[in-house]
Formats: C-alpha cells, sequence, structure tokens
C-alpha cells in the first residue's frame, strides 16, 4: 500500500514520558507493512520538553513537529496538523499519544480506505473484538453514555473514539468547528466519507503522564451534541 500515503496526527501536551516509544513503534508498523504513512506530532509548547524530543527524532524517522505557542487545545490541534501534513497524503488521521490507541490496527485502516470501499475508518471499543483492558467502571459506562447520546446521528458504535482515518476528499468544503475533545464526533458528522469501517481494538488507559480530560470536557461533548442536534433539526440554523 505503498501507492497510498497518509498522515496520522498526534496531538500533545506533556508526553515527554512515552513519546519516543509511540513514534518509533507507529514508524515501524508503517515500515513493516510498507506503508507510506507520516506522522505529525502537534506540541503546544509542552513544559516537559516534547516538541523537542520529536524534533531530534524527525532527522531519522517519518514524523515532524508542528508547534504551538501554547496549549491550545486537542481538536483544533488534529485540525491545525492536518493542514501542516504534507499534501499528497490521500487521508488523514488522529491518535492520542499516550499509546491508548493499539498502532498494530493501522494497516487495517489503511486498506479499508485504499480499497475505495470506505471513507473511513474508526478504532472501536464497541464492535466485536474491541474492548478497553484497564477503564474503573465509572469511566466505561461515562463513555458509553457519551455513544448512545450520538446514536441517533450515526450508527457507529465507538463515536467518541479519537483514533480514526478519513479520506482528505471527505473533508473538502467541511467546517469543523469542534468545542472540546472529541474531533472524531465532527468529523463523522460533517464529512463526506460515504461508508464507515469500525476496526476493533483493545482500550489500554496511560501507563505514563497524566490525563487532560476532566468534567470540563464531558460539558464541551454535551455543548457539541447539542450544536450537531441542532443543525440537524433546523438545517439553516445551523452552521454550514
Ligand atoms: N496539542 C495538544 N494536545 C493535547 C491537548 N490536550 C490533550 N492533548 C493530547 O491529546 C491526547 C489525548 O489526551 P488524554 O489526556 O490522553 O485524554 P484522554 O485519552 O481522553 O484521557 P486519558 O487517557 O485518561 O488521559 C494526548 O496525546 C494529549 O497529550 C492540548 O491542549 N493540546
Ligand atoms: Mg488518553
Amino acid at each position: 500500500m505503498a501507492s497510498f500515503p497518509f498522515s496520522f496526527v498526534v496531538p500533545t501536551y506533556n508526553e515527554a514520558g512515552g513519546i519516543e516509544r509511540l513514534v518509533r513503534a507507529t514508524c515501524e508498523v508503517f515500515a513493516k507493512n510498507g506503508l507510506d504513512g507520516e506522522l505529525i506530532v502537534v506540541d503546544d509548547n509542552s513544559p516537559d520538553g516534547t516538541g523537542a524530543i520529536v524534533d531530534r527524532l524527525s532527522a531519522e524517522l517519518p514524523v515532524r513537529c508542528l508547534h504551538r505557542p501554547g496549549k491550545l487545545g486537542l481538536s483544533s490541534g488534529v485540525i491545525d496538523g492536518w493542514a501542516f501534513a504534507r499534501p499528497e497524503s490521500l487521508a488523514l488521521g488522529a491518535m492520542d499519544g499516550d499509546f491508548s490507541h493499539d498502532i498494530s490496527i493501522i494497516p487495517a485502516m489503511v486498506e479499508a480506505l485504499a480499497s475505495g470501499r470506505y471513507g473511513l475508518a474508526i478504532g472501536s471499543r464497541y464492535v466485536p473484538g474491541g474492548g478497553i483492558s484497564n477503564w474503573p467502571k465509572r469511566r466505561i459506562i461515562t463513555s458509553r453514555v457519551a455513544c448512545m447520546l450520538a446514536r441517533p446521528l450515526t450508527p457507529i458504535n465507538d463515536i467518541t473514539s479519537g483514533f480514526f482515518l478519513v479520506k482528505r476528499e471527505a473533508l473538502a468544503g467541511v467546517t469543523l468547528d469542534p468545542i472540546g475533545f472529541k474531533i472524531g464526533l465532527e468529523v463523522v458528522a460533517k464529512a463526506h466519507y460515504g461508508k464507515a469501517l469500525e476496526v476493533p481494538y483493545v482500550f489500554t488507559d496511560r501507563i505514563v503522564g497524566e490525563s487532560k480530560l476532566n468534567q470540563k470536557e464531558i460539558l464541551n461533548y454535551l455543548k457539541q451534541l447539542g450544536k450537531l442536534y441542532s443543525a440537524r433539526l433546523f438545517p439553516r440554523r445551523g452552521t454550514p
């Protein structure tokens, strides 16, 4: 699939403890599977020096760092990273920088898009074969409720997944306006991707670094859902 170039964006804020391992392992998945993949790390001037680690790695691996001046948010990081991606990439993706997402499904995601059958491949915890290895019950319930709330918008089971790859052409002319963490929800609701494939994977909670998810992000998710529902119900009043 060397003829199907793609770029995955990894937004980071204070991920120095694990970013080198993530970049090396992901680039190894690209190389071992003959994939023409590029990694874009979008770092928001992390005080722990995450950006400098990525700059060093870019001398030997297909990774580049986009440096932003301060903490500007996960979703805007993904959007800025897509704009920074090399123009030849036919697909653009997003992945967390804390190794929660299983990079071994990347070849299946690329294959789905390269085959022409799907315009979106989404790493999914909530289809057979997927799961969550080490989350407390409270967090599992929150995540399931969050997905249920979006069900009238989409048949996709894992709508809050932050791990996906979408055809670049599916984003053409689409205004993405995410409020919080959930760039995937915005893409699923607005992009023109045709068919989507959920690729199962088992989510692993971060083992290094600190979570940036907080109550505010849960509220942001509800606000974002509200905006998407009102755009569906009242198309002329909604965002273009
Ligand atoms: N560039 C940038 N990246 C961010 C920002 N906030 C979070 N991130 C990154 O986005 C990814 C997801 O954030 P996490 O803190 O792992 O959020 P989560 O996965 O929902 O929650 P935990 O896994 O419990 O930590 C990680 O790679 C973070 O470093 C931000 O403001 N700017
Ligand atoms: Mg995480």
